[in-house]
């Protein structure tokens, strides 16, 4: 699919989810990088920060997405030439798509020693990540149930209901407020994340915060399934992630928002969970306390501060 193409469907939503947001765009990069028709290098790594640069700007919370870009355009630094750029890019994207893939299934080999028989799991929002840790906890026979939130507005719950009732795990489907009420029926609780800060407090779909609240006041252990491509490197430089706010239209109907001309709608649609709520951030590379955060930055991501501000540059060139 073209840049353009997968840029539109990412804002919209069409394409969603942190780590599928992070694969479409490195589809889209390699795409780009096998159609380029540049006369030279520099024409060359001109047109990718273009398409670099307009996938960046779709959405701006999924750290996974900058992370990914920034794995895929690292080649064009020192390619000898065009052919080499565009071979680097290529295989750059490659490895990405491969790894991201191999992360997700190891994420759920290891959450899944966190799920037992006969117990009650909750996930909010539909995370392929956390989802993993489930359905593999369900392939190695397990017998245990899970509760789904509806996830307001986006119904992303619907989707999480449609997998698990495809791998035959009994489910129950609940409105976000209604977690607390069923909370102590729960065991365990699975979100996924769109962004790991360095102080281990974990971005995600928005009420994530109110079900850990929840989890917590309850002592439910609330375990978090992200790839380390899903840490934000720009944190350790005092940055906060931006919490997309989408249009209210997805809230209230623009009729009915016409009638309330003294009513201001908010869309957020990510939360920050503090750390003191997490117990367990399940990575590809093992679980860890959210206080481990930091090195899963330094030794898995391994950017250079110089680096950061390259792939900052390039996401905010188009935005003035
Ligand atoms: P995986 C999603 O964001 C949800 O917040 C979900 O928990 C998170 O990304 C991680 O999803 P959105 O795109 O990468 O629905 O684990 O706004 O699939």
């Amino acid at each position: 699919m073209s840049v353009h193409a997968t840029a539109g469907k990412i804002k919209r939503m069409e394409i969603r989810g942190a780590g599928r947001i992070a694969r479409a765009a490195v589809e889209a990069l390699r795409a780009e990088a096998r159609a380029l028709g540049a006369g030279d290098l520099g024409e060359f790594r001109r047109g990718m920060e273009e398409a670099a640069s307009l996938l960046l700007a779709t959405r701006p919370t999924a750290v996974s997405l900058p992370n990914a870009v920034h794995l895929a355009m690292a080649p064009l630094d020192g390619a000898a030439d065009l052919e080499a750029a565009r071979a680097g890019v290529i295989a750059a994207a490659d490895r990405f798509l491969r790894s991201s893939k191999g992360a997700v299934e190891r994420i759920g080999e290891i959450g899944a020693h966190h799920i037992a028989d006969g117990e009650t799991v909750l996930t909010h929002c539909n995370s392929e990540a956390a989802l993993s840790c489930i359905l593999t906890a369900a392939r190695q026979g397990k017998d245990f149930q899970v509760f789904a939130t509806e996830v307001r507005p986006g119904n992303q719950g619907l989707l999480t209901l449609r997998t698990l009732s495809d791998a035959g795990i009994p489910a129950h489907y609940i409105v976000d407020s209604a977690v607390r009420h069923f909370m102590h029926r729960i065991d365990r609780v699975f979100v996924g994340a769109d962004a790991v800060a360095v102080n281990g407090a974990v971005v995600n779909k928005i009420g994530t915060s109110q079900v850990a609240l929840a989890a917590h006041e309850a002592r439910v252990p609330f375990i978090v399934a992200a790839e380390t491509y899903k840490f934000a490197p720009r944190t350790t430089l005092g940055e906060l992630v931006e919490i997309e706010e989408r249009e209210g239209g997805e809230l209230l109907a623009r009729a009915e928002a016409a009638r309330l001309p003294r009513v201001t709608v908010h869309n957020p649609v990510f939360d920050v969970t503090p750390a003191a709520y997490i117990d367990l951030i399940v990575t590809e590379e093992g679980a860890i306390p959210p206080s481990l955060a930091y090195v899963i930055i330094r030794e898995f991501l391994g950017w250079s501060i110089e680096e950061f501000h390259k792939t900052f540059q390039i996401a905010h060139r188009d935005q003035g």
